[in-house]
């Protein structure tokens, strides 16, 4: 731990439709942290590097078929097997800038007719968030920005759902940021977000778990 004196690092999530900018965003905030002289590391979900990993990345590759419920908990099998890990890091001031978690795990399974709540169970004594943004853009408006890398769910019809379904699992705690806006502008109310998160962290913030 750096310039943390003890204290813990942060759970940052980031969150939004396909092409809506997310890992864009989160590579300039973990460059931000680290020049500010912040213990940070980028994570995603899925984390396809895992075996878990490697079964979710080919069933999205539509190399492999399974069924809905199935890969449901595989996403979320995927994010277990990283808890340990991910509070340890926490604990010892790194924060953690997190490309998608469990909301992309709900709004994705519950897009395809999967029940809400069921879909999410599987996630109940994950760590929770710190702080979650949203970067809300139009369906219509990501699509346009092309370069739906032909993964499955990356078609406009599907992301309306997932969109609508997003809508349901937001909740008052979130930060909306309008995703349309140039990237820059983006960027600067995503580091004003986080530069007080990772404050308020380090300040005694408790970790808890979900669903909060
Ligand atoms: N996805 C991601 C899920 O369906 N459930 C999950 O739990 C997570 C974390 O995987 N279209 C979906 C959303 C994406 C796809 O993610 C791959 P990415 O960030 O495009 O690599
Ligand atoms: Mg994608």
């Amino acid at each position: 731990r750096d310039h943390n004196n003890g204290s813990r690092g942060a759970l940052i999530v980031l969150e939004g439709l396909d092409r809506s900018g997310k890992s864009s965003q989160c590579s300039r905030l973990l460059s931000y942290l680290v020049g500010l002289g912040h213990s940070a590391e980028l994570w995603r979900f899925p984390d396809r590097s895992t075996g878990v990993g490697k079964i979710i990345s080919s069933y999205l590759s539509n190399n492999s078929q399974l069924d809905d419920h199935t890969i449901h908990m595989l996403f979320s099998a995927n994010r277990w097997e990283k808890r340990s890990l991910m509070e340890n890091k926490l604990e010892t001031g790194t924060t953690l800038i997190v490309d998608r978690y469990s909301y992309s795990g709900v709004a994705f399974s519950s897009a395809k007719g999967l029940h809400f709540e069921w879909c999410k169970a599987p996630e109940i004594g994950l760590l929770a968030p710190d702080l979650v943004v949203y970067l809300d853009i139009l369906p219509e408006k990501a699509a346009e920005r092309g370069g739906y890398g032909g993964e499955r769910y990356e078609h406009l019809e599907f992301q309306k759902k997932v969109a609508r379904c997003y809508q349901v699992l937001r909740d008052s705690s979130w930060e909306i940021i309008d995703a349309c806006q140039p990237i820059e502008d983006v960027e600067k109310q995503l580091k004003g977000m986080v530069l007080d998160c990772v404050m308020a962290c380090q300040k005694g913030k408790p970790l808890s778990n979900l669903w909060p």
